[in-house]
């Protein structure tokens, strides 16, 4: 059986109560009208037994029978209606026995007016949610500063957005190229009409794909005066993760000079995001050892310094000043409220 996205139940939810109002509608209508003309004012009236008159209570005619059908149908309707319409919602709220394939988890984070997301692997996007057709994908909703709704009203999607809390619900996109908006359904602050994003729907293949390049990192080497250089003697690259034994795969990487190719060593083979710790121990040039720590989370590229000067002191500074910087924020906003 083809499993029902969200779209799918709400869309039957709305076909059949738009159904069974109208047929009500008719019914309702058409039965008055009946009525108002058999009942209508003429001249024979009087000899006419059943017509009711001022002050009698209606017996419904023929005993209480046509009350009691009527009645009978209208709860037959309603209870019926109820009990579909519940059984439809259990599903949406749990519909993971149904599903055939495990669904792709994403945590959701809406955090400055912005949307992050970060999938199980570990690698992160924002403002882009790229999501493969057909495929179940459960996400996680929770906020980094105040409350927020996630929302993607293509495939039927709202979340709230809490801090400390995490708001599940799933969703399936069938068309595989299409984009669906994301929005945010809470007026969360100033910047709340521009708190959107983009759901990008890959094939299967080209998600698996996507999914695998996330993790790309080329490191390259240039001399201070920042021309590359290709003739480093023999190295050793070592790439450890940070939470190394936690994961049942050894995620440990080695590479040496023999893995350059045009100036550069590409790793492919990382298949999980994370804080990565990074050494490179040079044998016979003069090169001082490099230690630094990455945060693979997107395809990215470093280059490294060497000789003289080495780059990560120079990131170091640029983190000290985004610091600085914030807690200048914080004092104006402490000096805003004693005013
Ligand atoms: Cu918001």
């Amino acid at each position: 059986m083809q499993v029902q996205t969200r779209v799918d139940v709400f869309e039957s939810i709305f076909q059949v109560f738009l159904a069974l109002g109208t047929l009500v509608g008719v019914v309702v209508v058409a039965y008055t009208l009946y009525n108002a003309y058999k009942y209508r004012d003429t001249d024979d009236a009087k000899a006419d037994d059943s017509l009711p008159t001022l002050g009698e209570l209606p017996t419904g005619g023929e005993g209480g029978k046509k009350l009691f059908l009527s009645f009978g149908i209208s709860a037959i309707i309603v209870i019926s209606l109820v009990i579909w319409t519940y059984g439809m919602l259990l599903y949406v709220e749990d519909p993971e026995d149904d599903f055939e394939e495990e669904p792709i988890d994403i945590e959701v984070v809406g955090n400055g007016f912005a949307w992050h997301f970060e999938y199980e692997n570990g690698a992160q996007e924002s403002g882009t949610m790229t999501v493969p057709a057909d495929h179940p994908v459960a996400i996680q909703v929770t906020a980094g500063d105040v409350w927020h709704t996630f929302g993607i009203t293509d495939l039927r999607v709202k979340a709230d957005a809490i801090p400390g809390e995490h708001d599940e619900t799933w969703f399936i996109a069938e068309d595989a190229g299409a984009e669906h908006e994301i929005e945010c359904f809470e007026l969360c602050g100033d910047q709340h009409t521009q708190m959107d994003g983009t759901v990008q729907v890959l094939e299967q293949d080209e998600f698996d794909q996507w999914l695998d390049e996330r993790f790309h990192l080329d490191i390259s080497f240039e001399d201070p005066e920042g021309e590359p250089i290709n003739d480093t003697g023999p190295l050793t690259l070592e790439l450890v993760h940070q939470e190394n034994d936690e994961f049942d795969e050894d995620l440990a990487y080695s590479y040496t000079e023999e893995d350059f190719d045009n100036d550069t060593i590409s790793i492919e083979d990382i298949e999980q995001g994370g804080e990565y710790d990074l050494v490179i121990e040079f044998e016979e040039e003069e090169f001082e050892t490099i230690e630094d720590e990455l945060s693979i989370t997107s395809p990215s590229s470093e280059t490294y310094t060497l000789g003289e000067e080495d780059e990560d002191e120079e990131d170091d500074d640029n983190d000290e000043d985004e610091e600085n910087d914030e807690e200048a924020d914080d004092d104006d906003e402490n000096g805003g409220d004693d005013e």
